[in-house]
């Protein structure tokens, strides 16, 4: 039976705050009492991950002094010698402390918005420290709960000027990062900017360096706009915009649940991995999710482990997928082509256009043919059973 044991190569990431989440919910104060980072990095080492993320105050509490910062920063280093994990990805928190109640990079307020870039600059430097080579930024405050409040342009407008500003800034400090903006659609805003990956590609080609801009989609903020997340990751990965990727799940229509990677949607999760590994993703897979609040941290660790153990299983029910005769063989068959096409495809010429006009199609025959995408699914969730 296989172990489904992470390996470092499998690159299985967790932020400092996905394990470290304390219980607190709306309704409800902590149920867990708090991890401090060098005991979250060797619960992660427990757990067999790869890496470890962090927004700048899940290390460095935004009050530290100078010598405070740098003494934490040391011990983080310590931690991670020790174990071997690595930090890939950083980040930065424009959402919690009160002054980004209105935003960060698009407050109305330009006091706010030169202390988010600030803050910003500050937590980059701390993930270069740290060997980040992606640098997410999620825009949790960005956005509004009426639009009175704010001019969607000058929204717009002050993000790019904000995004350009600290792309320049990476280049002038000689930083080896890559940016990966992460959409969502709402919370805890009424109405988020930029509120999913596909609004964020176009926002990219606006940019004065969209050659270090790429995305980090996240599975839940995708569901909750009601999408098909793979097919936001397919295009951004086509454009070669996929920097990052936030692995969890969520039922749609719910707010941000951020549960176990595969917890709900099992199928949606198992063609994202079959996606993932069919193309050969590089990057991280970085789980953003948190237990239950019903678990104490031996249940935090069944959460952290459960991630991983089924990822794995999803990548071998992915091999076995490709590998099945009959799957290969419908999949050879809806993708047929006899080349009779052939002259009217690829780039367009006056000559092509004329002779497609005057081509005969069976308009009948065309839409009488049955698919099979009945037999096809019914494989592949035989598949996912373990039956096949
Ligand atoms: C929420 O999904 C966001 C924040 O947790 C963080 O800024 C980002 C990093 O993955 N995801
Ligand atoms: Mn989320
Ligand atoms: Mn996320």
């Amino acid at each position: 039976m296989p172990s489904y044991q992470p390996k470092p190569e499998h690159k299985f990431t967790f932020g400092l705050w996905t394990v470290g989440n304390i219980g607190r919910d709306p309704f409800g104060e902590p149920v867990r009492h708090k991890l401090s980072p060098v005991e979250i990095v060797h619960l992660l080492a427990e757990v067999g991950a790869y890496g470890v993320n962090l927004h700048d105050n899940d290390l460095v509490p935004i009050d530290a002094t100078v010598a405070e910062r740098d003494r934490i920063v040391a011990e983080f280093k310590e931690a991670l010698a020790a174990t071997g994990l690595v930090v890939p990805m950083a980040t930065t928190n424009l959402f919690s402390d009160p002054a980004f109640k209105d935003g960060a990079f698009s407050a109305n307020d330009p006091r706010v918005r030169a202390y988010a870039l600030q803050k910003t600059m500050h937590a980059i430097d701390l993930g270069a420290e740290l060997g980040a080579r992606v640098y997410v930024f999620w825009g949790g405050r960005e956005g509004v709960e009426t639009d009175a409040a704010k001019d969607p342009i000058a929204a717009i407008k002050r993000t790019r000027e904000a995004m350009n500003f600290l792309c320049e800034y990476a280049i002038d400090q000689g930083y080896d990062l890559k940016f990966a903006l992460e959409a969502k659609p709402n919370e805890p805003r009424g109405d988020m900017y930029n509120s999913t990956t596909g609004h964020i590609l176009a926002f990219i080609e606006s940019l004065d360096h969209p050659e270090m801009v790429g995305v980090n989609p996240e599975v839940a903020h995708e569901h909750m706009a009601g999408l098909n997340f793979l097919h936001g990751v397919a295009q951004a990965w086509e454009t070669g915009k996929l920097f990052h990727i936030d692995l969890n799940d969520q039922a749609f229509g719910r707010y941000d649940q951020d549960f176990r990677f595969g917890a709900v949607n099992l199928k949606s999760a198992f063609f994202l991995v079959k996606f993932l590994e069919d193309v050969g993703y590089g990057g991280s897979r970085h789980f953003d999710a948190h237990a239950y609040r019903t678990e104490d941290y031996e249940g935090v660790r069944d959460f952290a482990r459960g991630c991983m153990r089924t990822y794995l299983i999803l990548k071998e029910k992915a091999a076995a997928w490709n590998q099945d005769a009959e799957i290969a063989a419908l999949v050879k068959e809806i993708n047929a082509d006899d080349g009779a096409m052939a002259p009217y495809t690829g780039a367009y010429s006056r000559d092509k256009a004329r002779a497609l006009k005057a081509a005969a199609f069976d308009r009948v025959a065309l839409g009488a043919r049955g698919l099979a995408y009945e037999r096809l699914d019914q494989l592949t969730i035989e598949v996912l059973l373990g039956v096949r």
